[in-house]
């Protein structure tokens, strides 16, 4: 198994999100992933490697080019706007719903935030675009490394920001470029005909979702809690089943909250047979351990040591695997909840 772990990961640390009313601290910080490299100290499941950089043509692959102007020029356009913003993360706080035009970019700055994100909980940082953009390329470099005769079956993208919300044009839910989808995009263009993205977020990976949803060729499933309830509310529901040539082609397997791992590992067999039906050369696992019972955002109840079983599951589909990382904020139980998935996926074999 192979881990690109994103050298400039620690550069995006956003200060605060809206949360009812009141700017709280982020939940998503840079002490996640120091924690998950911690623990692959001390228990090395793979190899770490430098990622090389991405080229912005990857990157388009998946995002409009006009999204991705305006997130690396973003920082210092908001600091232009007065020196005393260098201090301050930007938040959006305007956005064009229903009705409004989204095809005219606006010049206002705040105008263009609102546009090209969909909450007030992903602060945009000094080092937001460096750090997401290094990210990237290791989600990238982790689907080269699984290409081709005597690949290792696993390659890790150790990346955040984490990428599942983000959109072809949209940041939200604490992710800016997402990996998991530009993972599966690596695979299709290094030559796998079928893969298929496993989305185990606590969140439903809404971005990954509408990113392929008109789309035969990559299968998108998504385990969460239950949008009616839970974060991101306004897709994710178990009718959405892909558009055009794309129908059929994405599966959601809602849970309400409270699920626990007996309930949630049946979700995960279904979607492990939906994998298999679809004859997919690649898999792709978008992986958050908020579904953690610690998790102070989350509400499902999976135990540290259900994760074992977690990875050797996904294991048993057999396929080239790249795992993104995405959520979970019980920030002491991230490393070894991470850890467990791949030394549990290890375990099975060839990784
Ligand atoms: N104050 C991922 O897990 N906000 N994103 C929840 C809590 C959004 C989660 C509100 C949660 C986004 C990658
Ligand atoms: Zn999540």
């Amino acid at each position: 198994m192979l881990i690109f772990a994103n050298p400039r990961h620690a550069l995006h640390e956003g200060r605060h999100e809206m949360f009812r009313g009141r700017l709280v601290p982020c939940h998503e910080t840079a002490a996640r992933l120091d924690h998950v490299l911690a623990e692959l100290g001390r228990r090395p499941v793979g190899e770490l490697r430098e990622a090389p950089t991405v080229a912005r043509t990857t990157l388009e692959r998946v995002h409009e080019p006009r999204y991705l102007n305006f997130l690396a020029g973003a920082w210092a356009e908001w600091v232009a706007l007065d020196p005393a913003n260098a201090e301050v993360d930007a938040l959006p706080s305007t956005w064009p719903v229903r009705g409004f035009r989204h095809d005219v970019e606006p010049l206002n700055f705040a105008a263009r935030m609102g546009l090209y994100s969909y909450d007030a909980g992903t602060p945009l940082t000094a080092g937001t675009w460096p750090a997401a953009e290094a990210g990237a390329a290791c989600a990238v470099a982790a689907a080269h490394a699984v290409t081709g005769a005597n690949a290792p079956r696993a390659a890790v993208a150790l990346t955040r920001p984490p990428g599942h919300h983000a959109g072809a044009d949209f940041f939200g839910g604490y992710c800016f470029l997402n990996n998991a989808a530009l993972a599966a995009q690596a695979l299709r263009d290094g030559g796998a005909k079928r893969v298929a993205v496993l989305d185990v977020d606590y969140h439903h990976g809404n971005g990954t979702q509408s990113l392929f949803y008109a789309r035969a060729d990559v299968l998108t499933i998504s385990i969460h809690g239950d949008p009616r309830t839970e974060y991101p509310f306004y897709l994710g529901h178990a009718d959405e089943r892909g558009e055009g040539d794309g129908f059929g082609y994405n599966l959601n397997l809602p849970l309400p909250a409270g699920t626990g791992f007996v309930e949630w590992r049946t979700a995960l067999m279904e979607a492990l047979q939906r994998v298999k039906d679809f004859g997919a050369d690649a898999l792709v696992i978008a992986l958050g351990v908020d579904t953690y019972e610690g998790d102070p955002i989350s509400r499902f109840t999976l135990g540290s040591g259900d994760y074992l079983r977690v990875g050797l599951d996904l294991a048993s589909a057999g396929l080239p695997t790249v795992f993104t990382l995405e959520g979970g904020y019980a920030v002491a139980a991230m490393g070894v909840n991470v850890v467990n998935v791949l030394e549990g996926f290890a375990s099975a074999g060839t990784a």
